[in-house]
């Protein structure tokens, strides 16, 4: 068995890393906007006040996702474009600006897939209630889930509500490198919590109105390996999944949590308050779920971690390999570096195998469709003296990822679709503009921001003509 007839060959952005365009056109402005604006906070004070200017250029890049044959595009709505002060007040050129989006792609024959929340909670929300830490920013998500469906669902039928929850709580309240930057174990979980309850609201107001298309999340999934075969390292592995991915997407597809890791969160104090009607409300949206979408990027290898070992250590933001230090939780386990993987610049362990592997856990587990939300890699690249980009480097990743995701398809994976993260190079979080992602080059070095096809884009193009058979 090879890939459906129409699986969904696609590529995906989110908002703030793409659209430019922060404080303009009646948009309020998100956490990442004041953030990224803190010194220090971003590789080199690099930040999506402009990015690719796509909310003026969309048109130009749809035009170039038609010549690649793309079906379907994977993109975020801002919170704050549509409602620029978090509820209430509708901004309608935000509307009109995803509509004419949709609109575009759809007169291009592109699927559109919409993200909800790619992680630019409007400032205001954050002001006033601390956003993600409060349960009040429940009912606000669920009512601006409800305005987009109003808006957009007569035309979009693949919804994605949360991107990558489990990062942007860990890197916001663990890490502190996102907004706002605190560390506290219990804050974390608690913030965790109240993204899957937004999810579980959100699915079942989708649903009980009617609407017809598609529904789920996207969790960033890292499929793990022990270390040895030694126990210490095994029961790293263990307690690496219960508190990682187990944590994340048994509470968004099981509606529950993992017995293992509520042990250890109950233990040390910092388990968050989960009541019967939270656990209701999982269950039911976990039943309604139509897909899971997962991010792959890369895998874990974990070992045993003693009391006195290693904590989280920062990450690799500088692009010089090999400069990720180890990291773990002390007394739980740690990650470390896996001798028969290659890495990229940024230290992620590149494992196609890995993605086959994962993607068969999921199957075995939760037993649903699934979506590949975003895998790719990101990487320097040079454009030569004539102008061309070659990066075989990206070719060769992906095409290893593609046959990856062929074997685990022939093995009974139901797979819906993959998207490359990204179409166009576009702004990195953490890691500005020179860790590029996509099939189309930008030229942000001298701001005119023009579009490059590199060489990714013809093999792109190859793969969606004969629907995987060429890679
Ligand atoms: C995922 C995010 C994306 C994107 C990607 C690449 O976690 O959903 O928004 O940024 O990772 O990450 P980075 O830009 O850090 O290389």
């Amino acid at each position: 068995m090879s890939f459906k007839k129409d699986f969904l060959w696609g590529s995906a952005s989110a908002a703030y890393q793409i659209e430019g365009a922060y404080n303009e056109a009646g948009k309020g402005l998100s956490i990442w906007d004041l953030w990224a604006h803190i010194p220090g906070k971003t590789y080199e004070g690099t930040n999506g006040d402009i990015a690719c200017n796509h909310y003026y250029r969309f048109k130009e890049d749809v035009a170039l996702m038609k010549e690649m044959g793309l079906k379907t595009y994977r993109f975020s709505i801002s919170w704050p474009r549509i409602l620029p002060k978090g509820t209430g007040m509708i901004n309608q050129e935000g509307i009109d600006f995803y509509s004419d989006l949709i609109d575009e792609l759809i007169a291009n024959d592109i699927v559109p897939m919409v993200t909800l929340y790619h992680w630019d909670l409007p400032q205001v929300l954050q002001d006033k209630y601390r956003g993600w830490e409060s349960r009040e920013v429940i009912e606000d998500f669920v009512n601006y889930s409800k305005v987009c469906f109003e808006h957009f669902s007569d035309r979009v039928k693949h919804w994605i509500v949360m991107n990558e929850p489990n990062i942007f709580t860990s890197l916001a309240y663990m890490l502190k490198v996102h907004p706002p930057g605190i560390q506290d174990e219990a804050i974390y979980l608690n913030a965790f919590h109240h993204t899957v309850l937004a999810h579980a609201y959100t699915v079942l107001a989708y649903k009980e109105a009617g609407y017809t298309g598609m529904i789920g999340s996207s969790i960033a999934y890292t499929p793990s390996y022990a270390a040895t075969n030694q126990p210490e390292d095994l029961k790293a592995k263990e307690m690496f999944d219960a508190t990682g991915s187990l944590w994340y997407l048994d509470s968004y597809y099981k509606g529950e949590y993992p017995k293992e890791a509520i042990a250890y969160y109950s233990k040390k104090g910092v388990m968050p308050e989960v009541s019967k009607m939270d656990l209701e409300v999982m269950k039911k949206a976990a039943s309604l779920c139509d897909f899971i979408g997962i991010n792959y990027y890369q895998t874990a290898t974990v070992a045993g971690n003693p009391e006195d070992g290693v904590g989280f250590s920062g990450m690799n933001t500088t692009g010089k390999k090999g400069t990720q230090s180890e990291s773990g939780v002390p007394g739980l386990y740690k990650q470390v570096r896996n001798n028969d993987l290659e890495y990229t610049d940024w230290d992620w362990a590149i494992d196609p195998a890995g993605l086959k592997y994962g993607l068969e856990i999921l199957k075995e587990r939760y037993d649903l469709p699934i979506i590949i939300s975003e895998n790719g890699l990101g990487a320097y690249d040079v454009v030569t003296p004539e102008g061309k980009i070659d990066d075989d480097y990206r070719i060769d990743f992906l095409r290893k990822h593609v046959l990856a995701c062929e074997e685990a398809v022939a093995n009974g994976v139901d797979l819906l679709a993959y998207c490359t993260w990204s179409f166009t190079d576009l702004l990195s979080w953490l890691n500005g503009f020179k860790k590029r992602y996509g099939f189309v080059h930008i030229d942000f070095e001298s701001g005119n921001l023009s579009r490059t096809k590199k060489k990714s884009f013809q093999w792109y193009q190859k793969v969606i003509e004969t629907n995987g058979k060429e890679v």
